[in-house]
């Protein structure tokens, strides 16, 4: 671990991979599969402060996503993400290394969350990687659960990057007045881009820039968040730097806005994401 007190930081070197996991947050900070540059973006400027959520990577941004529906004094995207979590495996074979973290309700969840309930990271760390995140319903009741795999992925050039595979969907756009829009064809980027799509599918990422392309897969979402801040947003985010519009987009495997997840007492649900080149 790195030498942030109270912050450990778990660095993997294996031969299929290299990345960075803090144990805040149960975030995944870096990713490169050996051969590659990072495919995961984490801003210059992140915090790896207790209480703060890091710039990149992939926050897990759980029990909601974006502010609160009701309470605007609770954090953005929920809490899981700005807390510590506690590693229950680490586990290394040919392909690679297996971590998973849990988070379990306690006072100080009951405050934000008034519910029982434990929390799963699992992370697969190859020349792919794949990230789940498990909510198990410990209390009587059905719990309502919006979540997002809020994945910053490095791009060269985002101005030539196209991404593939929501054609014809259905998306919120949350840029200026919330409105519900059809994507017509791919999605290219001269502008903010900020969009909740009701898809399932796969996504694909052309960077032509790096010369490459990334696949995001992904299982029990209902959303595919496509994010990037554009120039005014970028220099208004204090964790970032003004040109790191240029560098990265978000693509979030999620349940969000209208698709909250319902999880009967007892029972759980599983949010997943593969990346892959
Ligand atoms: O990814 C979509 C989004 O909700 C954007 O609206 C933007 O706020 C982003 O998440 C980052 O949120 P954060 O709280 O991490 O700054």
């Amino acid at each position: 671990s790195e030498a942030i007190p109270d912050y450990p930081v778990f660095v993997i070197q294996h031969p299929a991979c290299t990345a960075r996991i803090a144990l805040h947050g149960a975030h995944v900070m870096e990713w490169a599969p050996s051969g590659h540059s990072p495919v995961l973006y984490l801003s210059p400027q992140a915090l790896l402060e207790p209480g703060k959520p890091i710039r990149g990577g992939i926050p897990v941004c759980w029990p909601w996503f974006g502010p609160h529906p009701s309470d605007e004094s609770k954090p953005m995207h929920g809490f899981a993400r700005t807390r510590p979590w506690k590693l229950m495996e680490a586990s290394e074979s040919e392909e690679g290394v297996k971590m998973s973290f849990v988070l379990c309700s306690d006072p100080s969840t009951h405050e934000l969350w008034p519910h029982e309930f434990e929390a799963h990271v699992t992370v697969i760390l190859g020349a792919k990687l794949d990230v789940s995140l498990q909510t198990i319903n410990k209390s009587g009741t059905e719990l309502l659960v919006a979540d997002a795999l809020h994945t910053y992925l490095t791009v060269g050039d985002i101005g030539q990057v196209t991404v593939k595979g929501l054609a014809d969907a259905e998306y919120l756009d949350t840029v200026g007045e919330r409105t519900m829009r059809h994507q017509t064809g791919d999605i290219t980027f001269d502008r903010e881009v900020d969009r909740q799509y009701v898809s399932t599918g796969t996504v694909k990422v052309e960077d032509p820039a790096l010369g490459r392309t990334l696949s995001i897969e992904k299982a029990g979402s209902q959303t595919t968040v496509v994010w990037n801040p554009w120039i005014e947003k970028s220099k208004r985010l204090g964790d970032l730097p003004d040109e790191a519009y240029l560098q990265f987009l978000c693509v979030e495997a999620a349940n969000a806005g209208e698709a909250v997840v319902r999880i009967a007492p007892g029972a759980a649900n599983t949010l997943q994401t593969v990346i892959s080149l």
